[in-house]
């Protein structure tokens, strides 16, 4: 047993259901920096400035409650329009993810090697590169078998592992279901406009450059469970055809 193959048995054991690896080298040219206001897109090298290979793992959102967010902090109703300090939001996928993740950290650490979870390189583009699926026309990494119903985090580490060949093939084809699907016409094929898409309506309740057009559909369709909570629209991944077999109701 190679150190590769240790760690995608763990990975598999984990419950990741795809997996890939690159080298940095491999992954040159990805967008960088800020994405709108919502995050700040980091290299490997930033992350983990020893690296020399990056793990993408891809773990199956069987059900729509794993995209649940949820305030830290509870706040009476006439507070959350203004709060006094930005609310820290907890999102069960990342979370679960993380968790998930670990023990990849934990056996290479143990074996002497450095390693990071990220969240925040470029998980996309960067699944691309690792071989795991093409960038659909939702935007999102599709799988073969899962489309898009896939969350992805990567391990970062220093030791040398063996990397597989970059996804080449155009999963959609002539379809532009996602597109068509997306309640306020966010989505231009592998294109998004950031403020028209109901996940930022809801992550950024205050922002000013969501359309009032947004905001209503957003108000409307938007699931809040508890008023401290709401669960990310999936509208352009329950569309996707590819994957759609398996369980995700
Ligand atoms: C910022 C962000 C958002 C923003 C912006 C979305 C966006 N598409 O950029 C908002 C808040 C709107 C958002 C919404 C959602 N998000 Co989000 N988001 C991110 C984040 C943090 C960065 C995304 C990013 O890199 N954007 C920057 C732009 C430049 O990247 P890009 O879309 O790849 O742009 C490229 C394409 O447009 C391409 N391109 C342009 N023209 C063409 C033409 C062709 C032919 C091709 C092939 C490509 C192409 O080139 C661009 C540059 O490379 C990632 C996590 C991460 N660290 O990567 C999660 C992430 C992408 N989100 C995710 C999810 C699931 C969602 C939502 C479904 C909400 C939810 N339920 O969780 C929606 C889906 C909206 C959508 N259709 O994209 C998952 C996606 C999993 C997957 N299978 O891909 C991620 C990876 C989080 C995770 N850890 O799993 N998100
Ligand atoms: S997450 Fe919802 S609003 Fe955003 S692009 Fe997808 S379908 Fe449109
Ligand atoms: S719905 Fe169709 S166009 Fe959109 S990502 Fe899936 S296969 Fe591609």
């Amino acid at each position: 047993m190679t150190l590769t193959s240790d760690l995608k048995t763990l990975a598999t054991d984990a419950g990741f259901v795809t997996m890939g690896i690159a080298t940095p080298e491999m992954l040159r040219g990805l967008p960088h920096g800020m994405v709108h206001t919502v995050q700040n897109l980091l290299t490997p090298e930033e992350v983990l400035p020893t690296v020399k290979s990056v793990m993408l793992l891809g773990y199956y959102a069987w059900d729509k409650s794993l995209n649940i967010a949820v305030d830290s902090t509870y706040l009476p109703d006439r507070e959350r329009q203004t709060p006094k300090v930005p609310l820290e939001r907890y999102q069960l996928y990342y979370e679960i993810l993380k968790n998930k993740a670990w023990a990849l950290i934990d056996y290479l650490t143990k074996q002497g090697y450095e390693a990071r979870l990220s969240l925040s390189i470029p998980l996309k583009t960067s699944a691309v590169r690792c071989g795991l699926g093409s960038q659909g026309k939702n935007t999102l990494l599709i799988t073969p078998d899962y489309g898009p119903r896939v969350r992805l985090i990567a391990v970062l580490t220093n030791a040398q592992l063996d990397t597989d060949e970059p996804f080449t093939d155009d999963l959609c084809g002539d379809c532009e279901k996602c597109v068509k699907a997306c309640p306020t016409k966010a989505l231009e094929p592998y294109q998004i406009t950031i403020t028209r898409c109901l996940t930022y309506a809801a992550e950024q309740p205050h922002a000013k450059d969501v359309p009032d057009e947004v905001r209503q559909i957003e108000k409307k369709l938007t699931r809040r469970p508890t008023p401290n909570s709401y669960i990310e629209c999936t509208i352009c991944i329950d569309a996707c055809p590819i994957g759609r077999s398996r369980r995700n109701k």
